[in-house]
């Protein structure tokens, strides 16, 4: 199973170069175990001269200076044990890069189900038995990279907008919304509803205070003005669905708009919208008349003059320290090497706030292609663990690719790094959700490389 050996369990982030090669892999242990002493023994009395008795002495020397980290790294506070999954298989092969993976409750059962993206199709596997079942595929352009669930017509059953024709040097950007049949096992009805070429990602959310959500499109390049078209498509009323839908343009200067997020950030009960692109991390707000402002939190990697994959931040998502405070989790720049955690200058609520220097720190500058990233509270404590997929090969001394978590202690300045699944998915999405109902936030994850969907499920602290 993934479940990582500890990396010393204390050393500051803040003072180290690459948290990637950060500490002596040790286990946590507290005294040195018999076996340990049992082995050394029976090595004693099987050496025979010089030779022997110098790798005896190296070994009890190597065991010694392990026992004495394990024993500095051990006890105090609980944020230092580790997190155990257990990971489950949920498709070996489910296309040839798995763009997004995202939970809905596509049955209703209220069991969150798995949705995976496919270049040519969509996919759910059904909870708790996984039965993969086809929503589309091949019924619109390849290829389709992004995906956002909402009940459109009011029939207390989900709905699907999706967007596609991405690359295929056309970058169309065709957006759809899907509609199911009358049986789960036949394929969805696909409805054009507008397109955005170099559209990337979708989510659904009432960033223009309508009282209902609206679709929010981030494309990642520019179309028609001089930067990438940030639009928020106004869902139809039921009878008008399968027309057009309007978009209202929210902005048009930022550039390689990676991800975004929507959702209230400063506790105003209005939604907000955090950006990663080239130029950094950006937070939109609605004012009073229905304009957007938006405020520069962080430029991100520096760099100048702002370049896509080589400044800025490309993955963004909010969470919250145990005291309250806002986090921004990023990978910086696009497709990245870093994994970052920005805290929120004051405490929570905030509103004007939030506007303050948030504190930049570095968690990790060890990843080759980071594409994946979902602050979530995953022991309960209060305090949300940063999760993290890449899916290259890394440089630090857990490469991966794969899934790891980040563990914070109680004043959120020190983080340590442990593997969910090193190796075994090339991550390109995931998504952290109690898929199986016990209060403990799981993690599903889709893999590039590797073409697979799996499952993490949550089994506490060891
Ligand atoms: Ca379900
Ligand atoms: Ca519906
Ligand atoms: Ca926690
Ligand atoms: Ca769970």
């Amino acid at each position: 199973m993934p479940t990582a050996k500890h990396i010393s369990g204390r050393t500051p982030v803040s003072q180290v170069a690459c948290p990637g090669d950060e500490g002596i892999v040790v286990e946590g242990c507290s005294t040195l175990p018999r076996s340990v002493w049992s082995a050394v023994s029976v090595r004693l009395e099987r050496a025979r001269g010089a030779l022997d008795r110098a790798l005896v002495t190296l070994a009890l020397v190597t065991l010694a200076l392990g026992w004495l980290l394990g024993s500095l790294s051990a006890g105090g506070s609980a944020w230092a044990a580790e997190l155990t999954f257990s990971s489950k298989t949920l498709d070996p092969k489910a296309g040839e890069v798995v763009y997004a993976v995202i939970a809905a409750d596509v049955d209703g059962d209220r069991r969150p189900d798995v949705v995976a993206v496919t270049e040519n199709r969509v996919v759910w596997y059904q909870n708790p038995d996984w039965t993969p079942r086809v929503i589309v595929a091949d019924q619109v352009e390849r290829d389709h990279v992004c995906i956002a669930p909402l009940d459109l017509d009011g029939d207390g059953q989900l709905e699907f907008a999706l967007g596609a024709g991405w690359l295929n040097n056309r970058h169309l950007g065709s957006l759809y919304w899907l509609k199911r049949r009358e049986s789960l096992d036949q394929p969805w009805q696909a409805h054009r509803l507008g397109e955005e070429s170099w559209t990337h990602r979708i989510r659904f959310g009432d960033l223009l205070g309508t009282g209902t959500p609206q679709l929010v499109v981030s494309p990642l390049n520019k179309s028609v003005a001089t930067g990438a078209r940030l639009l928020a498509f106004q869902v139809p009323a039921r009878e008008s669905l399968k027309n057009p839908w309007q978009a209202t343009p929210i902005d048009t200067t930022l550039n390689a708009i990676h991800a975004h997020w929507v959702g209230d950030l400063d506790g105003d009960q209005q939604s907000d919208m955090v950006t990663a692109s080239q130029e950094g991390v950006h937070w939109f707000r609605r004012g009073t008349g229905g304009q957007f402002s938006k405020t520069l939190i962080s430029r991100g990697l520096p760099g100048d003059p702002p370049t896509a994959q080589k400044t800025g931040a490309g993955e963004i998502r909010p969470g919250r320290l145990r005291d309250g405070r806002r986090i921004l989790a990023t990978v910086e720049p696009m497709h990245g090497t870093h994994v970052v955690l920005y805290i929120s200058p004051a405490g929570f609520p905030v509103g004007e706030s939030l506007s303050g220097t948030w504190q930049r720190l570095v968690l990790d500058d060890s990843l080759v292609r980071g594409h994946a990233i979902w602050p979530a509270d995953l022991d309960g404590d209060g305090q949300d663990e940063i999760v993290l997929g890449h899916s290259d090969k890394g440089t630090g001394t857990q490469p991966g690719p794969g899934v790891f978590v980040y563990r914070g202690d109680e004043t959120g300045q020190t983080w340590v790094k442990q593997a969910v699944d090193a190796g075994g998915i090339a991550c390109e999405d995931l998504v952290v959700e109690d898929f199986t109902g016990d209060g403990r936030p799981d993690i599903a994850a889709g893999g590039r490389a590797t073409h697979n969907v799996r499952l993490y499920i949550n089994g506490g602290k060891q």
